[in-house]
């Protein structure tokens, strides 16, 4: 997958992504992530990327025609263009895992007061906010959404298996608590399931502590159902598991 990340501070995007875990998936070419800088396309010599708001007002808006330029240079037939600005549908899990799927997005970061309302009609498909409060600039929103989307893609992250246990994965809404060495530390010790070698144990626990966590921190959020004991295989199938009347 490519991102292109449009932008008026290049640094910003570029450093973050450049570290850690993403910056060695980008070096080893798990994705391609090309940022640019919007001014290049700005206007005469002092390389204009924004202008007084039509109707009055404070502060500056950014002009349509050079972010048209911006996202003409990068915009290939299979692109999604996305436009990040407070006023967008709410970045999510969900939206992570729609855009992993894409071959090539490109994130255009607002910044000022605003972006010309040209832009969200005509030049991209969608505006994508990642939270309620306000933000200087869509370049932490624009980092944001490229390591949430970076981080499902194969070969991003060593444990495949992680991105399947996680949190906001369907059914599984907060993850369980971890806990390494040492066992014990002033007095808080590591809970005894976790040191019992027995995988089933741990697993349960590890269950029931996530939907607990999710009830007491984001009842907002639905738990999966606690799965109904395991009971050995009858041989005379007369009900339907929970007993009652089969072809409800
Ligand atoms: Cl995408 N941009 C800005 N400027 N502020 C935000 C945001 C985006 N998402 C939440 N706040």
């Amino acid at each position: 997958m490519r991102f292109d990340v449009l932008t008026l501070f290049p640094a910003m995007v570029e450093g973050p992504l450049s570290a850690s875990i993403l910056g060695r998936a980008r070096a080893a070419g798990a994705f391609e992530l090309g940022v640019h800088d919007l001014r290049a396309h700005g206007l005469g010599r002092h390389r204009t990327v924004d202008d007084t708001p039509y109707g009055g007002g404070s502060g500056m808006v950014m002009r349509v025609d050079v972010v048209a330029a911006a996202i003409e240079a990068v915009r290939r037939p299979d692109s999604h263009v996305v436009l990040t600005e407070p006023a967008g549908t709410r970045f999510d899990q969900s939206v992570a895992r729609r855009f992993a799927g894409l071959p090539h997005l490109v994130v255009v970061c607002g910044h000022y007061e605003g972006v010309d309302a040209r832009v969200r009609a005509h030049l991209v498909d969608e505006v994508v906010s990642i939270g309620d409060y306000v933000l200087t600039g869509g370049e932490y929103a624009a980092t944001v959404i490229v390591d949430a989307v970076a981080r499902l893609l194969p070969g991003v992250l060593g444990n495949a298996d992680s991105i399947h246990e996680e949190s906001f994965s369907p059914g599984l809404a907060l993850e369980p608590p971890p806990y390494t060495r040492p066992r014990s530390f002033r007095g808080w010790d590591v809970p005894d399931v976790l040191l019992s070698g027995n995988h089933g144990e741990v697993a349960r626990w590890r269950r029931s502590e996530g939907r607990a966590l999710t009830r007491a921190l984001r009842p907002d959020l639905p738990v999966e159902d606690e799965p109904a004991p395991k009971r050995r295989r009858r041989r005379t199938p007369a009900t339907t598991l929970d007993g009652d009347e089969p072809g409800r």
